[in-house]
């Protein structure tokens, strides 16, 4: 298998498409996503602009619909949720289509919506990613971090090397990207939770109050869902 680690989704090659790809956004929407699928919701949606995601959602009964939408890490006015993980229980989601906008983590999933397998990927489900890869093993796979309105993320390049890590020698060849992401992996491995609160994101969280999200995301392989694509912009929950 042939990996292409990606830190953004501004350094993902123009008129090229991979088998597979993977969609990384740590803090916090990929792990928004896998928390909330797991939790009962019927489907994520993803939106680039606010607007469309009122007009699309609009028709939607209020008791099937959750309207989340993030700029900056706060919650947009007039939303239901801010994608906090933490929000997204049960008894809030359960039975309800997420249309999810944030900063750069669905822009991101946007980038790569034509690409024919998309997952997405945070710490949290990890593992389940992994096994999901080794399953079907796919010959060209790229592993896409959101990174920060268009500069590197350090938590989604350590995720994508943890993702590697679980790869092994799986992965034949990787881009320089992908050395990289796997040596952050390695070195920090232990200390995920004081990456994140390194990471200038992460600072960002902190000084919004959201230190709960910080430790939330910073789990490893606690949870077995994989959001996967089944439509362009739509992600629902598949098992292991
Ligand atoms: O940028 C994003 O997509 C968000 O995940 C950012 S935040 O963690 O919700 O602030």
């Amino acid at each position: 298998m042939k990996v292409w680690v990606y830190h953004t989704p501004e350094q993902v090659p123009a008129g090229e498409l991979p088998d597979w790809a993977v969609v990384v956004d740590v803090l916090r929407a990929t792990t928004t996503m896998a928390v909330a699928l797991a939790a009962g919701a019927t489907a994520v949606q993803v939106f680039a602009d606010l607007g469309e995601l009122m007009r699309v959602s609009e028709p939607w009964p209020a008791a099937q619909r959750l309207r989340v939408g993030e700029r900056g890490g706060k919650v947009v006015d007039g939303f239901d949720l801010g994608n906090s993980p933490l929000d997204c229980t049960p008894e809030r989601v359960k039975g309800r289509r997420l249309f999810m906008s944030t900063t750069n983590g669905t822009r991101a999933l946007m980038r790569v919506q034509a690409v024919p397998q998309v997952l997405t990927c945070a710490l949290v489900n990890r593992q389940a990613v992994v096994e999901r890869i080794k399953q079907q093993r796919p010959e060209r796979l790229w592993v896409l971090g959101s990174g920060w309105e268009g500069s590197f993320s350090l938590e989604d390049t350590f995720c994508a090397g943890a993702l590697l890590a679980g790869l092994g020698h799986l992965a034949t060849t990787a881009n320089d990207e992908a050395v990289a992401a796997l040596a952050l992996y390695e070195q920090w491995q232990n200390h995920t939770l004081e990456l994140l609160q390194r990471a200038s994101h992460g600072q960002r969280l902190l000084g919004l109050g959201q230190g709960a999200d910080l430790r939330f995301c910073a789990q490893l392989d606690c949870l077995t869902t994989v959001p996967c694509q089944t439509e362009p912009g739509i992600l629902t929950a598949t098992g292991p």
